[in-house]
């Protein structure tokens, strides 16, 4: 495993030096849910691709950039299952966005992440990474080096609030929830990118992140083995909960396709119970 982390050390700061200094126009190809790719998205892609080549411990790579699984060495014992540049739609905008990366052993499941990390390119370079049985460890890049920062334990309860998903395509239901927290004091910090949302409601001590299912996207936005079931690891390791609409955890999540998505609630206790409640799915 070790391995396996240091490699995303090593991607982190290519990926931060493309950014900074590659073209961000579009390429001409689609990814496998026929969203346009970035140049950097293929970049970064290859980035990661061409990093874990050497790497022995992983036995295949999925990219939500790219339909199938690639596999590197057959006695391999990890799938790394990863989302090269989540909200890569904000760079040309130089707000911050972020790499994701599951570690898997076996089926490609839920139950079966070992390890999950993700890297924020933002004013500065930051890593998190969760294994099992220990609170997520935060990293700072100082000097071309991660330095630890500290270990991130969530409050029982926030004060922010991310509501991602077109409103207007919203349940009544799921509208009624979001605008209670909001009558609640409860602040609105949505970028648009996934990771700097989730790192900022993490490190502030909790809140709410909410993907929901919308009358155009009834399953959710957000793929399950790419962005959704690493962070629902992270945010659990933290003391925070991590659920879908029916208030299940989306660690129990099976994915069909490499590339489903799910409806999606990241936060801490008092904010999932209340979503819980507002969905008529507490116990
Ligand atoms: P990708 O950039 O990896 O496709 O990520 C999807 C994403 O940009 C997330 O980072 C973000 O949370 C969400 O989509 C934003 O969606 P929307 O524009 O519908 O609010």
């Amino acid at each position: 495993m070790n391995t396996v982390l240091e490699t995303i050390k090593k991607i982190a700061f290519e990926i931060d030096e493309a950014i900074k200094t590659e073209d961000l126009g579009y390429s001409e190809s689609e990814n496998s849910s026929g969203e346009d790719q970035l140049k950097l998205d293929v970049q970064s892609d290859l980035i990661i691709e061409k990093a874990f080549a050497s790497a022995e411990a992983v036995k295949n790579l999925v990219s939500e950039e790219k339909e199938g699984v690639l596999e590197l060495n057959s006695d391999g014992k990890y799938t790394i299952c990863y989302d090269p540049l989540d909200g890569s739609s904000l760079v040309d905008v130089n707000l911050s966005v972020g790499s994701i990366f599951g570690i898997y052993e076996g089926e490609l499941k839920g139950e079966n992440l070992v390890s999950s990390a993700y890297v924020v390119y933002g004013p500065r370079i930051e890593l998190v990474i969760a294994t099992k049985d220990k609170k997520p460890a935060l990293y700072r890049a100082v000097d071309g080096i991660f330095k630890f920062i500290e270990d991130i334990s969530m409050n029982e309860k926030g004060k922010l609030n991310a509501p991602g998903g077109t409103q207007q395509n919203w349940s009544l239901n799921h509208k009624i929830f979001i605008d209670t927290l909001f009558t609640e004091g409860y602040r609105l910090r949505y970028s648009g990118g996934m990771v700097p949302d989730l790192h900022q409601i993490m490190l502030k001590g909790g809140g709410l992140f909410s993907y929901p299912g919308t009358t155009d996207k009834p399953d959710g936005k957000l793929r399950q083995l790419f962005e959704v079931i690493p962070f629902a690891f992270i945010y659990e390791q933290a003391g925070g909960q991590a659920v879908d609409h029916k208030g299940k955890r989306l660690m129990e999540l099976v994915p069909s396709h490499p590339h489903d998505t799910s409806p999606c609630f990241f936060g801490s206790n008092y904010e999932i119970e209340a979503m819980k409640k507002a969905y008529g799915t507490k116990d």
